[in-house]
């Protein structure tokens, strides 16, 4: 950000913002951004294609001799994925304010029994819940947000389209849940007498499925991302198990419906097998976004006047941009990825495609900062 010529601040969790200060930087910035963080054997381009492609539309902006009138603003969000603190989006959630979440982010703990204040000072952020009240950004802070990505969908390399602008955003949900049976020796205990935590989780995975697949509608997606039995060894029946489990959809309603049935199923499971359901926490249940209208619009006009096919189509990921809709009006830019592949080692986009996407933002956000 500093060698692009951003002025560079951090706030108390570790969002990171690049400025260029407009002609007119009192008013509303108009900012873009995404996050760098990964999860496990992922792929490069999920993320870092909106934060590099955001320092690089500005810094093409900059050397175009471009006179921004509303500042630019670059951010790059903290902790996107879901994968150390069981919740995504920790960075642009605590920037939107959204309502008890400091305290969520007090009690974040890690796979590891580290919470979320220790990991913050460990990567030099200290008296992180002191400053948390701080983080949230005020309503009009920002007066457009945009986030260039990967489409993670097969849609615009299937359709030969270069640039997806994005609609609106699904709605995710995740759980937690953990079974407890007596567990015992795999040889000595006689099946009737048995009460299988694993089987307990084995067919709760199964009524994910079968109450999505029933809900009517292919846009309903559910998965069990995390299966742990424990003890975990060949011989001794699995006396402990934990599930975290991904629902989401983009209506809303839906999406609820099949988390409730998903709940229900639980509980009939634990008595029919006779095991303790221990837990069964809603981490979240988030609305879905949808983008503005003037967003989607100016990323269109871009487009058209870099004579770039484009497609207005719907996020089935989320993105921090799923918050950032809570305090700003925004919109995403979608590029092609390869086989619509993500969250997978190889996740690919073509240098062309993040170019045409780079294009596209350095365009949107020109028309934005004039407005
Ligand atoms: O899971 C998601 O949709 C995002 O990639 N974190
Ligand atoms: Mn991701
Ligand atoms: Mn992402
Ligand atoms: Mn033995």
């Amino acid at each position: 950000m500093k060698s692009a010529g951003l002025s560079v601040r951090e706030d108390a969790i570790g969002n990171i913002f690049g400025r260029w200060d407009g002609s007119e930087n009192s008013r509303e910035a108009i900012a873009s951004g995404s996050h760098i963080d990964a999860i496990p054997y992922a792929g490069k381009y999920d993320g870092v294609v909106g934060v590099l492609g955001a320092i690089e539309a500005i810094r093409v902006l900059r050397s175009s001799g471009f006179k921004p009138r509303r500042s630019l603003e670059v951010i790059m969000f903290t902790s996107e994925e879901p994968t150390r603190f069981g919740l995504g989006c920790l960075g642009s959630r605590a920037l939107a304010g959204q309502a008890g979440f400091v305290d969520v982010l007090k009690k974040a703990i890690d796979i590891h029994n580290i919470s979320f204040a220790e990991a913050a000072k460990t990567a030099g952020y200290f008296e992180v819940h002191e400053k948390l009240e701080k983080v949230a950004l005020l309503k009009g802070a920002y007066s457009a947000f945009i986030e260039l990505h990967i489409e993670q969908g097969p849609t615009l390399e299937k359709e030969g389209i270069p640039v997806g602008i994005v609609t609106a955003i699904a709605a995710p949900a995740s759980l937690k849940v953990e079974y407890k049976g007596n567990g015992g020796h795999a040889g000595a205990v006689l099946m009737p007498f048995r009460n299988d935590a694993g089987l307990a989780a084995a067919e709760l995975a199964l009524a994910v499925e079968e109450h999505v697949l029933a809900s009517g509608s292919l846009d309903t997606v559910g998965t069990t991302g995390v299966l742990e039995l424990h003890p975990g060894a060949i011989n001794s029946i699995p006396r402990e198990a934990h599930l975290e489990i991904d629902i989401r959809d983009i209506d809303e309603k839906r999406r609820d419906m099949v988390v409730e049935k998903v709940q229900q199923s639980a509980s009939k499971i634990a008595i029919n097998r006779r095991v303790q359901l221990e837990n069964f926490i809603i981490v979240n249940q988030d609305p879905p976004a949808h983008s503005g209208e003037e967003v989607v619009e100016a990323a269109v006009l871009a487009a058209q006047q870099l004579g770039l096919q484009h497609k207005l189509m719907i996020s089935r990921a989320y993105h921090d941009s799923l918050f950032m809709a809570r305090i700003t009006p925004m919109a995403m830019i979608f590029v092609p990825c390869y086989r619509g592949y993500s969250h997978r080692l190889d996740e690919y986009a073509s240098e062309e495609d993040i170019v045409g996407g780079v294009k596209v933002l350095a365009l949107t956000l020109a028309r934005l900062s004039l407005s």
